[in-house]
């Protein structure tokens, strides 16, 4: 099962030089809580801005052309396919977060998205590509707590592809 999780900006916005626009720990909560025991597959230069470290308590797939990157507990490959083959392989579910070349990379394979919206407009320079929303159906809309750690009106989204 082949999954994507993101949030974004009301504009569609979802990073700036390699990290996230916003500081929302709800949203990293909700992350770290729907990755657990799975699996995740990032790009190379979002694995370099979120430090270089794979995640605790989740398999970290990072994706490069670079034939002899290396990092430390995380499994890199080089191929698209490769990640369709392994999530074939893998129980559970392989979570595709990022970021945008990634995302665009996998949009034909997805079989659910999990995207977080954050009703406000933030600086940055990536922004979600262009997906053909008719293909997918709204399974569940619950809406985030604002306090005063989590300052922005968000809303956890689910859609499952259409048959
Ligand atoms: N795909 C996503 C992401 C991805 C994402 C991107 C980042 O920067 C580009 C991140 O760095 C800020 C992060 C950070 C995640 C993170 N944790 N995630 C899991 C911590 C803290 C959790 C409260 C953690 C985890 C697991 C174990 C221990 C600690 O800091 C993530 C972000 N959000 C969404 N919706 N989709």
């Amino acid at each position: 099962m082949l999954a994507a999780i993101w949030a974004e900006d009301k504009h569609g916005l979802i990073g700036i030089k390699g990290k996230l626009p916003w500081h929302l720990p709800n949203d990293l909560k909700f992350f770290k809580k729907m990755t657990i025991h799975n699996t995740v597959v990032m790009g190379r230069k979002t694995f370099e801005g979120m430090g270089k470290k794979a995640l605790p308590d989740r398999q970290t797939i990072v994706l490069t052309n670079d034939l002899d990157y290396e990092a430390e507990n995380v499994l890199i490959v080089h191929t698209v396919e490769e990640v369709l083959q392994y999530a074939e392989e893998t129980e559970g579910i392989t979570f595709i977060i990022g970021g945008r070349e990634i995302f665009k990379a996998f949009l034909p394979y997805l079989d659910i998205l999990y995207k977080t919206v954050i009703h406000e407009s933030f600086e940055g320079d990536v922004y979600f590509p262009k997906i053909d929303w008719s293909k997918w159906a709204i399974v569940s809309i619950s809406e985030g707590i604002v306090d005063e750690k989590n300052k922005y009106v968000h809303q956890f989204e689910t859609y499952q592809k259409k048959q």
